[in-house]
């Protein structure tokens, strides 16, 4: 038995693959962005990471995934209701995901059809990936009437994506790391708690060429960065502080903490060989505006991915002042809008 069959026969215990009373299910779940970065696995067949990380959700801006059983041969992916061709780069990780879960379906001669629908821009830089595994993890779990834990839910839609396994709820999660190499001890975890007047801001850049996936550019970085094998260690010092600046509701520390990780990560990045940049001029210049900012004494922090975007993360009592700066290019995202 593979690895990945045996992981997922302890988290599924002796639930049934095959679909309970209704044909199609749909469920929801919130986009992420990290505060602490994930980058790199230690097992890539499990993904299992080489650091804790931690994120904060984006409220009603997410994914909508429907799944159902279709008597066709092939699985159909519909994005945004175009659909998807298997071979793409998008639709692979998808196609690998339901494997894992078709067998019974397959035998009887049919297929999954799963159409999902995202509220944001797909090269938004709002971590797509993440909210359509967390949302078609859900709806998995619906159709098949498995009826797990949150926990097993995360760890089900971290072999989807990684980062989707901090996408099951909302607000503040932990994906810890875990040591064990059956990836039993590697889930994510809402930090219990609600901090209102956080923001998130999200200043779109054109990245202008298309970039190397996140999951092509960890492998690579793990291969050749020279900075890779310190960067678990530090990378866990930035998570465990970020946290406690969650847990203190400490702004300054969360910001400045959330800052080092991602330029860590981004070092990391670029000095894989051959080196991946993401960060783009414009990307450069905003980051500088927003230091400007701080230096004018506006509580405000970025954060970047794999992409050209920036994200700012401030309280709300300074929006009218950082929207004004960014004369309005800002679009303001209150991680909380769908549960106050
Ligand atoms: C994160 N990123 O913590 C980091 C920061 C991008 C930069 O997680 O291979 O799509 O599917 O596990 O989760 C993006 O990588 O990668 C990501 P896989 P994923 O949000």
């Amino acid at each position: 038995m593979k690895r990945i069959e045996h992981y997922l026969k302890s988290i599924l215990e002796n639930r049934s693959l095959c679909p309970q009373d209704q044909n199609s299910q749909e469920c929801f779940a919130p986009s992420n962005i990290a505060l602490a970065k994930y980058w790199g696995k230690r097992d890539e067949e499990l993904f299992l990471p080489e650091n804790s990380s931690l994120s904060l959700s984006l409220g009603s801006l997410g994914a909508k995934t429907q799944i159902s059983i279709i008597e066709e041969p092939q699985h159909r992916l519909v994005l945004n209701g175009q659909d998807l061709q298997l071979e793409s780069r998008f639709a692979q990780p998808i196609v690998r995901f339901l494997s894992f879960f078709d067998v019974p379906t397959r035998a009887q001669h049919c297929s999954f059809l799963v159409q999902t629908s995202l509220n944001f821009p797909h090269s938004s830089g709002l971590a797509s990936s993440a909210c359509g595994f967390a949302a078609l993890t859900l709806a998995l779990n619906d159709l098949m009437g498995w009826n797990l834990s949150y926990r097993a839910l995360t760890q089900i839609a971290r072999i989807g994506s990684g980062s989707a396994s901090r996408s099951l709820s909302h607000g503040f999660v932990c994906w810890h790391q875990g040591v064990s190499s059956c990836g039993l001890d590697s889930y994510a975890e809402q930090i219990p708690l609600i901090w209102p007047d956080i923001r998130w801001g999200l200043l779109s850049i054109d990245p202008q060429v298309k970039s190397t996936s996140s999951r092509h550019a960890m492998q690579a970085s793990k291969l050749t960065s020279p900075l890779y094998p310190s960067w678990g260690r530090l990378a866990q010092e930035l998570f465990e502080r970020a946290q406690q600046a969650v847990l203190d509701k400490n702004l300054n520390e969360l910001g400045v903490t959330m800052e080092q990780s991602c330029e860590l990560m981004h070092c990391v990045i670029q000095t894989s060989q051959p080196p991946v940049f993401y960060r783009r001029k414009e990307s450069l210049g905003v980051i500088e505006s927003v230091l400007s900012l701080r230096s004018q004494g506006i509580e405000v922090y970025y954060t970047q991915d794999a992409g050209s975007h920036i994200k700012i993360l401030f309280d709300k009592k300074d929006t009218t002042a950082i929207k004004e700066f960014f004369h309005h290019k800002l679009r303001v995202i209150d991680p909380y809008a769908s549960i106050h």
